[in-house]
């Protein structure tokens, strides 16, 4: 097979000369492609999106954009540009050189975090296969076929690393990642959360707002890692993830913001006889969205986090502005425990806490949306307060796993919590009803009933821009 690299996969990993890895892609690649028609964006393969290419690191070169065919898109292969004399920032290691080659002490480790990585890329994919069918403007078609295509670039970028650092086995791995399905019995994705259906685009705006945002905190943890590579993998792909939770956030707000015009013209609380989505709806949403996504942050006391930090593979958010010693032997960290009745605060270990204290990291992070979001209800007049529920709500992973907790932070038994949960989670009337909304309009500049149109268009275009032409 021959192929023009530079021409067919954009790249700054120097491909071009690198015969082995292109060995390597020569054989993964059509099984990417196979795995993209059968597994990707249903019916999507006749239709012409105005897509962003990342063709370079520039700034000028990573959006780039144009109308493209999906099968057409050109997969790329970007590392954020190298730091000069870049150092290891934590752990054992702590001050000498970042690691170029993976390191003897640490491979299976570091071949553990990049499949489970590289996993949820393409299983985002396969949970969302169905929504362009449903797509509620041009403009949010588009959006989702974006999300879609950089998902599967940040597929690829995993198994770049797989393919150039780990051999056989990292082959092998690379393999895997398109055999593995979201909720296949017999092979499911790794992570329970890529399991889980993205059946409407409510759940889809969730997703993008809560889950995507894990990825945002793992992938700069990941960024932090001593193994460079696979640092200035992640700090590539954190640009793209940008716009992903973007399509969250703007999403939820234009539902909301919907809602609370069809309250204010129809002097009625009684959404849904509008079309839209109510609030208490909204809620349940994201109550069900936030805390499937806390449990990726894995056990509140984990061997496994305390290893990967003290091997320095995996950092903390930011880690080097933070002010400690960045070993973290002595240093503890404040993290949730259940006694008796209540649910308490204590001090643990700061190394096996890690996963706690990106955790709440990412709380804070989420709570900015749904303060803009509880904005655009106050500014409506509206008496109504989106909040996020407590840490121990709907968990199953962790301290929370065998208990059951409300949104407000109160243990509860078994008989209150079969009570009182479809107040809380969506039913299944509550999923029919968000379903019989969705419809597709593809009418340039038109917009589905249950949400309100966007701010501005993508790229200085106009809301009437035939963001997807269909042939
Ligand atoms: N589901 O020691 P623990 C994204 C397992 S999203 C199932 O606490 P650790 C994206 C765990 O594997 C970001 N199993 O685990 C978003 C362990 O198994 P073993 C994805 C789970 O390792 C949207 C055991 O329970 N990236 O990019 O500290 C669209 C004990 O747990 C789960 C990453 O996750 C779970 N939720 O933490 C597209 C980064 N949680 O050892 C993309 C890489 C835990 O007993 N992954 N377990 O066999 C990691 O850093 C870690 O694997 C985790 C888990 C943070 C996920
Ligand atoms: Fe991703
Ligand atoms: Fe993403």
């Amino acid at each position: 097979m021959n192929i023009d690299y530079k021409e067919s996969i954009p790249n700054n990993v120097n491909l071009e000369e690198d015969r082995r890895l292109q060995r390597a892609l020569e054989k993964w690649r059509p099984m990417f492609f196979d795995w993209w028609r059968d597994m990707g964006p249903s019916d999507s393969a006749d239709m012409d999106i105005y897509l962003r290419t990342a063709i370079s690191v520039e700034p000028s070169g990573w959006a780039n954009f144009d109308h493209v065919r999906m099968p057409d898109y050109r997969w790329g292969i970007f590392l954020a540009p190298a730091e000069d004399g870049r150092k290891i920032n934590f752990g054992m290691h702590k001050g000498r050189p970042a690691w170029q080659q993976v390191p003897g002490e640490g491979r299976a480790e570091l071949r553990r975090l990049i499949v489970t990585q590289g996993d949820t890329e393409p299983a985002s994919v396969e949970q969302q296969r169905k929504l362009g069918k449903t797509a509620p403007s041009l403009y949010d078609l588009r959006n989702l076929f974006q999300v879609n295509v950089e998902e599967g670039r940040h597929l690829w970028a995993m198994v770049y690393l797989l393919h150039a650092h780990f051999g056989r086995d990292g082959r092998e791995e690379a393999e895997a990642l398109l055999e593995r399905h979201s909720g296949d019995p017999d092979k499911p994705r790794i992570l329970d959360a890529f399991n889980e259906e993205t059946p409407e685009w409510l759940s889809f705006f969730m997703f993008t707002y809560f889950t995507d945002r894990d990825g945002k905190y793992q992938l700069a943890a990941l960024a932090e890692s001593g193994f460079d590579p696979l640092s200035r993998t992640c700090r590539f792909m954190l640009t793209e993830e940008a716009h992903h939770m973007f399509v969250g956030e703007t999403g939820i707000g234009r539902v909301v913001k919907r809602a609370c015009e069809i309250m204010s013209e129809q002097k009625t609380g009684e959404v849904r006889k509008f079309g839209g989505i109510d609030l208490p709806t909204v809620q349940k949403y994201l109550n069900f969205h936030y805390s499937v996504s806390m449990d990726l942050f894995g056990q509140e006391l984990s061997t496994n986090a305390a290893n990967y930090y003290t091997m320095g593979i995996k950092g903390r958010y930011r880690e080097t502005e933070i002010e400690d010693d960045h070993v973290l032997i002595e240093d503890s960290y404040r993290v949730p425990e259940i006694r008796g009745n209540s649910i308490v605060t204590v001090d643990a270990p700061a190394l096996k806490s890690i996963n706690v204290r990106l955790r709440d990291d990412y709380v804070v992070d989420c709570q900015r949306g749904l303060d803009k979001w509880n904005k655009i209800i106050r500014n409506a007049g509206i008496d109504f307060e989106l909040k996020l529920p407590d840490q121990g709500f709907n968990r199953t992973i962790g301290t929370f796993a065998g208990v059951e907790v409300s949104p407000a932070g109160k243990l509860l038994d078994a008989d209150e919590w079969n009570r009182l949960q479809g107040d809380w989670l969506p039913t299944e009337d509550d999923k029919a009803f968000i379903k019989s909304l969705m419809g597709p309009v593809t009418e340039p500049g038109k917009f589905a009933g249950w949400i309100a149109p966007p701010a501005k268009g993508i790229y200085g275009q106009p809301l009437d821009f035939e963001y997807v032409r269909f042939n």
